[in-house]
């Protein structure tokens, strides 16, 4: 059973929690991309919500999906957010920002009652960092900002390689909101909370990938017997 069909079955169970009326933040990634498409389907049955993108390319993909959109400011007490993530650990922490989206993501996730985060078992871990944290920052003072943040690191009990993110044509990757993103490859985040509070108190830090009390459930799906199993 591939990573694919088990993110289509999270994304399925997902659109299921879906009821008329709701105010919606769609998330990014390809996980949340198979959520929108199957919510597209059920909007051109008749299903009244409205949706606020996470990211750009998502506004896209619903867009072209039929689902009719707001803004956050227009709308910005949301009722469920539906995301994927990079990692998520019992207590439903999350590492998130894996496509640059996290800034938006957090901002939609922080204004909504409920936020369900849908992948496959494979984002399991018992302690957050194997993915490496995805730090969004100006890219004024970029060597300074990458200094404190590595120092940032080091007092919150962490240590591993930091690297400015780079496109496919070798410069930095450019977030939505016109940043750059520092990839820490921390390997295990022993204390998340001590983390996030050392990262925030950076200049120029904008946002962390560490998403913690923000995640009301999660739709995790594992294969079992050939067939998806949702835990
Ligand atoms: C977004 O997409 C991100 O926060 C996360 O980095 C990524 C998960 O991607 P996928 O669903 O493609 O594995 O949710």
């Amino acid at each position: 059973m591939s990573p694919a069909e088990l993110k289509r079955a999270a994304a399925a169970r997902a659109v299921a929690l879906v009821e008329d009326g709701m105010r919606l933040g769609l998330g990014t990634g390809s996980t949340a991309a198979l959520f929108v498409a199957l919510l597209g389907e059920r909007v051109r049955a008749g299903l009244t919500v409205v949706g606020v993108p996470t990211s750009e390319a998502t506004r896209m993909a619903a867009e072209a999906a039929g689902i009719p959109l707001t803004t956050l400011d227009a709308t910005p007490d949301l009722d469920l957010t539906i995301d994927g993530a990079d990692e998520i650990d019992p207590e439903l922490r999350l590492i998130k920002g894996g496509g640059g989206a996290l800034l938006r993501e957090k901002i939609v996730a922080a204004a909504s009652r409920r936020m369900v985060v849908i992948v496959d078992g494979a984002k399991r871990v018992e302690t957050l960092g194997r993915f490496p944290l995805p730090i969004e920052v100006v890219p004024f003072g970029l060597v300074a900002t990458t200094l404190a943040v590595a120092a940032a690191i080091r007092s919150a009990g962490c240590a591993g390689p930091l690297a400015v993110r780079k496109g496919a044509d070798g410069t930095p990757f450019v977030t939505d909101g016109g940043h750059f993103i520092l990839d820490a490859g921390l390997g295990r985040i022993p204390d998340p909370e001590a983390l996030a509070r050392a990262l925030v108190a950076v200049p120029g830090v904008v946002e962390h990938g560490l998403f913690l009390g923000l995640a009301t459930g999660a739709i995790v799906a594992e294969a079992a017997d050939g067939q998806p199993r949702i835990v």
